[in-house]
């Protein structure tokens, strides 16, 4: 390749990317009077700035060649502000190592575009070897929180053992979603931590989390379940005490396991909270979303709660790289009413859905719960069959 032809490869690089930055988005025709689909994913690792991922310099780079590329985008926490949404996505480099960048929208649904830089998260003095899956929390004590699982390999795991890790919840704030101050990991008696939210509102005076507290860093074991716990300090957060607010269950879509999905949204009744759900399958795992409601009072202790997912991967969002997943870790309401659900699908490319906080109401105050046996199952649904014949 002569220079010339570098450059001109350089410019359809770019022409490409901007392309795909600029795509725009429509909701899907099919509808089910809870949420649409989009008919783009809103983020994918090709949106990623050509220049995180080539070295365009034809000296150092003569065959044009990808030297740092992106797998995969994913998992992000969002904030809203002035009017824009701001991503924190989860980017995985082909290195498998995960890190976090804003990228930015004024719509919502498309043009997200990344600002030039990631974050340099800062660390502790206990580096983390992966971070990952960062919820974003807008506090009541005026920061913005960003709370995430820090990942280090098991210090008594045998030498043979190269895959054994801990999980555990690193904290970090900032004011502009540039600077970003580490705060120390929170500790809790489980051995291993993911999904970790931090409660929007202080409780009793204190910082509220909501946990996942795990035996291993797969398995629930004889752990799992969305906990919660209170901490004096977010400095220095400790959870002494971890109660279980929606525990995994026999044959249900959260059976395996389940954590929280972002902050939980305030309406006039109650905490609207989002999460995933674990089932194992002969085919592996299967991530699916549901939602419930909490008390206003007591966030911690669940007033409604349908039965089964909301939304579970579809079509192209069934394959990826960890295939069969939906995960959600952001969501967003915007002055109008409408309310943003981003989720990733397959641990590789990021969608959005568009429901209403009136709707979701709708959804996790009137759709029954989970009888939990089929004969109960049919009862139910004769029920609202009888009812449609009348
Ligand atoms: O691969 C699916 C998800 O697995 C983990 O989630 P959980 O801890 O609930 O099992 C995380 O690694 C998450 O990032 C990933 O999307």
């Amino acid at each position: 390749m002569n220079k010339k032809q570098f450059e001109q490869n350089c410019k359809k690089l770019f022409f490409y990317n901007e392309k795909l930055i600029q795509l725009k988005n429509e909701r899907k025709e099919k509808h089910n009077g809870i949420f649409h689909r989009y008919k783009h994913p809103v983020l994918t690792a090709e949106q990623t700035p050509v220049f995180w991922r080539y070295d365009l310099n034809y000296e150092s780079n003569p065959f044009l060649q990808e030297r740092l590329g992106i797998n995969a985008v994913f998992n992000p926490g969002a904030i809203e502000s002035d009017g824009k949404i701001y991503l924190m996505v989860r980017v995985e480099g082909v290195d498998r190592k995960s890190f976090f960048a804003v990228a930015e929208s004024e719509s919502g649904v498309d043009g997200f575009r990344f600002r030039d830089y990631p974050i340099l998260m800062p660390e502790t003095e206990n580096p983390d070897i992966n971070v990952y899956d960062m919820r974003s929390i807008r506090h009541e004590d005026g920061w913005i929180y960003g709370l995430f699982c820090t990942e280090r390999k098991d210090p008594i795991a045998p030498r043979e053992d190269t895959s054994s890790a801990i999980a555990k919840t690193g904290i970090a704030r900032t004011k502009d979603l540039k600077n970003w101050e580490r705060l120390a990991d929170l500790k809790t008696k489980s051995p291993q931590q993911r999904n970790v939210v931090l409660h929007p509102e202080f409780v009793d005076g204190k910082y509220a989390f909501y946990t996942r507290p795990q035996d291993s860093f797969i398995e629930a074991g004889s752990g799992g379940g969305i906990g919660w716990g209170l901490s004096e300090s977010i400095e220095e957060a400790v959870i002494e005490n971890e109660i279980i607010v929606d525990d995994r269950q026999y044959h249900t879509i959260k059976e395996n396991k389940n954590g929280l999905g972002p902050a939980p949204i305030k309406t006039e009744k109650g905490w609207l909270q989002l999460a995933h759900g674990v089932r194992n399958t002969a085919a592996g795992l299967r991530y699916v979303l549901y939602a419930f409601l909490t008390d206003l009072q007591k966030p911690f202790e669940i007033t409604h709660r349908p039965g089964g997912y909301f939304l579970a991967p579809e079509d192209e969002e069934r394959v990826g790289d960890v295939s069969n997943v939906v995960f959600s870790s952001a969501w967003i309401v915007r002055k109008d009413g409408a309310l943003f659900i981003y989720y990733a699908s397959s641990d590789t490319r990021i969608h959005v859905a568009e429901t209403s906080v009136e709707k979701m109401l709708d959804y996790v105050i009137n759709t029954p719960e989970d009888p939990l046996r089929s004969y109960a199952c049919v009862q139910q649904r004769i029920d609202l069959i009888r009812k449609n014949l009348k």
